[in-house]
């Protein structure tokens, strides 16, 4: 076996975005871009050197190849350890549980989460913390930073370590421990969940749809929903991972989980459906005939974790990220407990988790997640409602509505323009932040603008400031719109509009989403003019 020093140059662009590097899977496939990358991140750790890492990833086609790669590269640069899930396969969730679980210096995810997989479609990586959580900027910089110097990479010669064979092999001095991905996640969701109540509401014929999406959540979803509760053999589908997700686009919401939105929505729907992403960090929730968007969930969750063994001590606070809806704010306030709203992107949330201030965190855009991991969890979320819904004996639209009743209820959706040249985008960004100052006062479509700001965030526990973290137009009464780029996508620039409106009740609580919100639809178009500038009749995705 022969250590080499490959000399190689910069490759622009090598920045992470929200989460992680994103790029098209042949831009990663390209001549030592992987490579770059991943020294990088080594050296921008301070090494690898007696170090050890998790690695894994959702399965997406190049998945396999630059595990093999990593796994050379991480030798080379001295590495003690690396645990691999079978078949290079771990959900982030998992991935961020078994590197706290072993105590690693770190781990790299392979993923573009819900990006579409395959050799014309997206490829991603991102390196977590010894936390579990992902990088912070700091971190992220000074990756991005050691891609515009680097000047060689170390790599070893030698043949693919067998990822299909659980146990422990070795690359030179490094071992390389392949384990099962499922079994320690599976026993974490054990000691967090009632599973016995849990199997006995599927043993007393609940019926549930799980959609994996061809991604990774499908091998995690089996054991632990129908091994391990009991339920019905069929209840998960699309459970096999497959390099391009079998064409689907593995992002669970209305729009691309719509299988199981008719399913759902038709006679004969079970009383609960649910779907994950790509790395199985996403969650999308329904009910039968009812649909509970991510911002609900969060409230919903925070209003009832305590029903959960895991959280029956009671929850520390509740972060949320700041363009996801206020709901879960007032449980915070109801439950007289810490509430936080941070810039988008899970790498917000690991501070206040680790500082012990906030247990739940949740984003607009199908996440939540608590303490016991450093990520967001999607078959966590499902679990516990799950959970919830054994012990309360309540539907999905019951407790919805009942929440609504109790706390008010935030009408809420996220208009997608996605792929929109990038000048343009930025000149609607612009546009809009160069009036930020003289907007408050104003009224548009009859309602006053109580204030107008782009979004900076002081990191309480450590002190770091992000600013420039969306733009947010407040409305007297508690609605609002809020607009940002997308950090994840690989083509063009993607403008996320997010819509707000808060009707405290009890009247007014069972509008149609967009139709409770066409005020802020207009009030949004005037302000930012993003159909009238980009000639788009209507947004790409509605969530
Ligand atoms: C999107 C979401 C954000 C999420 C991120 C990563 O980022 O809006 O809430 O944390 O994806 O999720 P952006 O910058 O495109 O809006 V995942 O499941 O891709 O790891
Ligand atoms: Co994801």
């Amino acid at each position: 076996m022969q250590l080499l020093t490959i000399p190689t140059q910069p490759i622009e662009g090598q920045k992470p975005g929200t989460s992680g590097l994103r790029k098209k899977t042949r831009v990663f496939m390209g001549h030592h871009y992987l490579e770059n990358f991943i020294q990088a991140t080594f050296d921008a750790i301070g090494g690898a050197e007696g170090k050890s890492f998790v690695l894994g990833g959702d399965g997406r086609y190049f998945n396999d190849r630059a595990a093999q790669v990593i796994l050379r590269m991480a030798a080379a640069n001295g590495a003690r350890k690396v645990i691999v899930g079978q078949g290079a396969l771990l959900s982030t969730p998992a991935a961020s549980h078994l590197i706290r679980l072993n105590r690693t210096d770190g781990g790299i995810i392979l993923s573009a989460s819900h990006n579409p997989g395959g050799l014309d479609e997206d490829f991603g990586v991102k390196f977590n913390m010894p936390n579990g959580g992902p990088a912070p900027e700091a971190v992220t910089e000074a990756i991005f930073a050691r891609t515009k110097v680097i000047d060689s990479y170390r790599i070893v010669e030698t043949m693919d370590v067998d990822l299909m064979k659980i146990g422990t092999q070795v690359i030179g001095n490094m071992e390389v421990c392949v384990i099962d991905p499922v079994a320690d996640y599976a026993s974490l969701m054990e000691s967090l969940f009632d599973f016995p109540k849990m199997r006995a509401l599927f043993a007393g014929g609940f019926r549930m749809r799980f959609d994996a999406m061809c991604a990774v959540t499908g091998p995690y979803a089996t054991e632990i929903l129908e091994n391990r509760l009991g339920a019905p053999k069929g209840t998960v589908t699309h459970g096999t991972p497959l390099p391009d997700f079998g064409g689907m686009h593995p992002d669970p919401n209305p729009t691309w989980a719509h299988e199981l939105m008719e399913e759902m929505m038709g006679p004969d729907a079970p009383e609960f459906g649910a779907a994950s992403d790509g790395d199985g960090d996403r969650n999308m929730v329904v009910g039968r005939g009812i649909y509970v968007s991510p911002s609900d969930s969060l409230a919903v969750l925070a209003a009832n974790a305590h029903l959960a063994p895991g959280y029956r001590a009671g929850l520390k606070g509740v972060a949320r990220s700041m363009p996801t809806s206020a709901a879960a704010d007032r449980v915070a306030d109801a439950l007289g407990i810490g509430r936080y709203e941070t810039p988008t992107g899970w790498k917000f949330f690991g501070n206040l988790l680790d500082a012990g201030r906030a247990t739940l965190c949740g984003e607009e855009s199908f996440g939540t997640g608590s303490d016991h991991v450093r990520e967001k969890d999607g078959l966590w979320a499902v679990l516990l409602w799950l959970n919830v819904l054994a012990e309360r004996a309540e539907t999905v639209h019951e407790i919805l509505h009942q929440h609504w009743q109790s706390f008010g209820r935030n009408y809420y959706s996220r208009h997608d323009y996605e792929a929109l040249p990038v000048a343009q985008a930025d000149a609607i960004m612009n546009g809009l932040r160069g009036r930020l100052a003289d907007l408050p006062g104003q009224t548009v479509e009859g309602m006053r603008i109580a204030s107008a700001d782009d979004f900076a965030y002081e990191d309480p526990v450590d002190g770091s400031v992000s600013s420039g973290q969306g733009i947010r137009i407040a409305f007297e009464g508690g609605s609002r719109f809020v607009l940002r780029l997308s950090g994840t996508g690989t083509e063009g620039a993607t403008i996320r509009l997010y819509l707000e409106r808060f009707i405290p009740g009890p009247e007014g609580l069972e509008d149609e989403v967009q139709k409770a919100l066409a005020p802020m639809i207009r009030a949004a178009e005037a302000l930012a003019g993003i159909r009238a500038a980009s000639g788009r009749a209507a947004p790409d995705v509605v969530t």
